[in-house]
């Protein structure tokens, strides 16, 4: 701890007792910067990849107030060469007159005073960069080596620089004229703050950019990549959204087959909170629902979610009594019915919003759970009374919803009573461990019996389960919940794992803490495993969150000579094999490509697979459950070309995968 504090005091500290010049003021301005770099991960998360991105939204968080100030259309971020940071707007221009209270410009101001924020008066508009770490430019500047900025406002072209996080080095200063209005701001992060890494993704500026357009309509942002030294290598993208999360909803279901080409939609003002909402439904039963406040993801929900949700399930309710669609004595839709296969988003901008939780993903403001609801409620009603024929189809949609579940629930009771009987109901087919520590146990899920049979006679009886599947289990993607729960080797699947499964799945109460799909490295193989990992991604997702989930790594190649015996997991560690041998032997070394796990015998599935000691595994991770759930629909949805152009990128994830369409 104490030489983490060494390492990271600033230049400031330094500075400061040579140089007389500071007014007692600005000494206290500096104190703050200096704090920053002493903690920065109290202002940004971390000082890591994700921070250093960070820095980027924050400056790009201003111009965006400042164009929703309606006075600013085009943005523009350009990583430049030796990974600086050119963030660009037409806007008014920071202010650059003296500030009474400091005798130094606003411009100034703003950047080296913590919380100085932007507002200066009214100006109108949403102050959205106050959001989860919402900090300001002064922090970006205190992280940079140095940050200069160019103020065009008034017919003049003003400038000021500052260096090692935060010292002005050129106060603000006319250096010329000029005929149009705005900021730009360019910064380059200080390495000895951002220790991993100073690169940037641009596909990370450009997704985060590109989200940001969905969410602010009409806002033009440029994206562009200047760092290559061939010119033609340049990037430059565009994202401007005239529909706004419209648009967004249009561009998730790119690759999903809408139950209807219209998206609705709803935009407006109620109580001083802008609410935003889009939705449509898919043929699928994946449930999508993306929120946001003041443009920062609310992963964990909140009241604006709950306000959609309960006015959409009120509605839809009070449309299918009305229209005679549920009768008198049938169940009413529950919220789960009626967002079975929605892909909706809900972005609202307040004033002062509050996070709750661990991760502050979750949006707390009380009063706004009923605003979205009623405003929401207002316009879904008219949408339904306006279109007919799409409420009709909703109603199709979220009727076959609620049979399936009341269908659904009975086979589900089954397996529920069947899991509770235990051990005595165990599945057959598994060949359970005799520990009952679920931290040291795991459940190898094996492809085809014969496979199955050397494993279990192969692994640690102790500590390692076998279950074989046989054939290929459900495409969950495609099949409706009542089948998938008739499927017998999916139910297997869930009794042997032992906390149920969906809404109810219940993460403490599994049985193994290593899951392990062990596959043929073939094409069946992988189909097995996409399977697998959509159907825990879908009804045990806690799973994969919690990397539960692996995959096994048996070897490609046996090659022998002589009586020794090497494997390898890839071309490249044969070529190794080969060159460290020498041609000569090279030359004698029978090799043996697996085509799967049945041609090893156990002894061998054991030492090159299997073995705690030795063996390769692949932990599953979904950082992004969003970026997840469109892979697996591109690749188990209705649409065959965006599965083949998958296939086609990540050979890697999925060696040897060719789905039959
Ligand atoms: C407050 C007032 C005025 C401009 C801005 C904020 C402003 C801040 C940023 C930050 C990035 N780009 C920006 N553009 C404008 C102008 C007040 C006036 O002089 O009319």
């Amino acid at each position: 701890m104490a030489e983490l504090e060494k390492e990271t005091v600033s230049y400031i500290a330094e500075e400061d007792k040579a140089d007389k010049e500071y007014t007692e003021k600005n000494i206290q301005v500096l104190e703050g910067l200096e704090a920053v770099r002493k903690r920065p991960g109290m202002y940004i998360g971390t000082t890591s990849v994700g921070g250093l991105h960070h820095c980027v939204w924050e400056i790009v968080d201003n111009a965006i107030d400042e164009a929703l100030a309606g006075y600013c259309d085009t943005i523009t971020v350009t990583i430049n060469p030796g990974d600086t940071i050119t963030v660009t707007d037409n806007g008014r221009g920071i202010p650059v007159g003296i500030v009474d209270k400091t005798g130094i410009s606003a411009l100034e101001t703003v950047y080296t005073k913590l919380h100085a924020g932007g507002k200066f008066g009214e100006g109108g508009g949403y102050k959205v960069s106050g959001g989860l770490h919402g900090v300001g430019a002064s922090v970006v500047n205190a992280l940079s080596e140095w940050l200069t900025v160019e103020v065009h406002k008034e017919g003049g072209i003003h400038t000021i620089r500052f260096e090692k996080g935060g010292h002005t080095v050129q106060p603000c200063t006319r250096i010329g004229d000029c005929d149009d209005s705005g900021t730009i701001v360019t910064f380059k992060p200080d390495p000895l703050i951002f220790k991993d890494t100073v690169i940037f993704s641009y596909e990370t500026i450009r997704n985060r950019i590109r989200q940001m357009a969905f969410l602010n309509k009409g806002v033009r942002i440029i994206t562009m990549d200047n760092r290559s030294s061939n010119e033609d290598e340049h990037i430059r993208e565009e994202f401007c959204y005239k529909g706004g999360v419209k648009e967004y909803v249009a561009y998730l279901n790119r690759n999903k087959t809408p139950i209807d080409e219209s998206i609705f939609y709803c935009d407006g003002k109620e109580e001083d909170v802008h609410v935003e909402v889009a939705f449509q439904y898919n043929e699928s039963d994946a449930v999508n629902v993306y929120s946001f406040c003041n443009n920062i993801a609310t992963t964990d929900g909140g009241t604006h979610e709950e306000g959609f949700r309960l006015a959409l399930t009120r509605e839809l309710n009070a449309y299918a009594r009305a229209n005679k669609v549920l009768k008198d004595n049938d169940e009413s839709l529950t919220q789960d019915d009626v967002r079975e296969g929605i892909t909706a988003i809900v972005s609202i901008k307040h004033k002062d919003p509050q996070y709750e939780g661990q991760t502050k993903g979750r949006l707390g403001n009380s009063e706004v759970r009923k605003i979205v609801s009623s405003f929401f409620g207002r316009n879904l009603v008219r949408y339904l009374q306006e279109n007919p024929r799409i409420a009709k189809l909703i109603m199709d949609k979220v009727i076959v919803a609620s049979r399936a579940r009341l269908a659904a629930k009975a086979a589900r009771e089954n397996i529920k009573r069947k899991s509770s009987l235990e051990i005595s109901s165990l599945p057959g087919k598994l060949a359970d461990c005799s520990s009952k520590n679920a931290e040291e146990c795991e459940l190898f899920i094996v492809e085809g019996d014969s496979a199955g049979g050397s494993a279990k006679q192969g692994r640690d009886k102790a500590t390692q389960a076998i279950l074989p599947l046989r054939g290929k289990i459900l495409n969950v993607e495609k099949a409706q919940q009542r089948r998938i729960f008739q499927n017998a080797e999916i139910g297997n699947l869930i009794i042997a794992i032992g906390g149920g499964f969906g809404n109810e799945f219940d993460v403490s109460k599994i049985r193994y803490h290593k899951i392990v799909i062990m596959t043929d490295a073939d094409v069946d193989g992988s189909h097995i495993r996409i399977l697998l990992l959509t159907f825990f991604f879908r009804f045990m997702r806690p799973l994969i969150e919690q990397g539960y989930i692996y995959i096994a790594q048996p070897p490609l190649y046996k090659a022998s000579r002589g009586n020794k015996d090497y494997y390898c997991y890839n071309d490249e560690q044969l070529d190794v094999l080969k060159k460290k041998i020498g041609p000569e032997a090279a030359k004698r070394l029978s090799i043996q490509r697996y085509k799967g796990l049945g041609e090893m015998d156990f002894e061998q599935l054991w030492d090159t697979t299997m073995d705690p000691s030795k063996r390769k595994m692949i932990r599953v991770t979904l950082s992004d459950a969003m970026e997840a759930d469109q892979i697996f629909t591109e690749l188990m949805g209705d649409c065959v070309e965006p599965r083949k152009e998958y296939i086609k990128e990540n050979a890697k994830f999925v060696k040897n995968l060719d789905l039959q369409a």
